[in-house]
C-alpha cells in the first residue's frame, strides 16, 4: 500500500470514529470543503436524510450553489443498473436531500456542486443495509 494511500485511510478511519453515530464524511472539491453527513448509520434500504455543509477557501458556508446528488448502483445479476438524480435544497447553511435506497448493497452517491459556472463533484460509497 502507497504512503499516501495509509495516510488517507487512516485520516478517513479517524473522521468515521468521531462521527461514529451518523455517517460523515468530509472531503475536499475544488477550493471547497464539503462534509456529507448520512443521518442513518449504516443507511438502509428505503428513505435516507442527507445533509451536506459547504464551506469555501476562507471557511465561509457557500448558500448560493446548486446541489444535486446523483446516486445509484452498477448492474449486478438479475438486476439491470440504478441510477437517480435529486435536488438538495437549501436551508440554514446546508443542502438537505432524501435518497431512496431500493435495495440493500453497495451504493455510489455523487454530490455535484453548481456554482458559478462551474461544477464540483464529491463521490462516495456507501455499505446499504
Ligand atoms: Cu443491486
Amino acid at each position: 500500500m502507497k504512503r499516501i494511500t495509509l495516510i488517507l485511510l487512516v485520516l478517513f478511519l479517524a473522521v468515521g470514529v468521531a462521527f461514529a453515530k451518523d455517517y460523515t464524511v468530509i472531503k475536499k472539491a475544488g477550493s471547497y470543503m464539503v462534509q456529507v453527513k448520512l443521518y442513518k448509520n449504516p443507511p438502509v434500504t428505503g428513505k435516507n436524510k442527507m445533509e451536506a455543509k459547504i464551506q469555501d477557501a476562507a471557511g465561509a458556508y457557500v448558500t448560493d450553489a446548486t446541489v444535486a446528488v446523483e446516486y445509484g448502483m452498477p448492474a449486478m445479476p438479475g438486476m439491470p443498473a440504478m441510477h437517480y438524480k435529486t435536488k438538495a435544497e437549501l436551508k440554514n447553511n446546508q443542502y438537505l436531500a432524501t435518497l431512496n435506497f431500493s435495495m440493500a448493497g453497495a451504493w455510489y452517491i455523487n454530490l455535484e456542486i453548481m456554482r458559478a459556472g462551474k461544477t464540483q463533484s464529491v463521490k462516495l460509497n456507501v455499505d446499504v443495509s
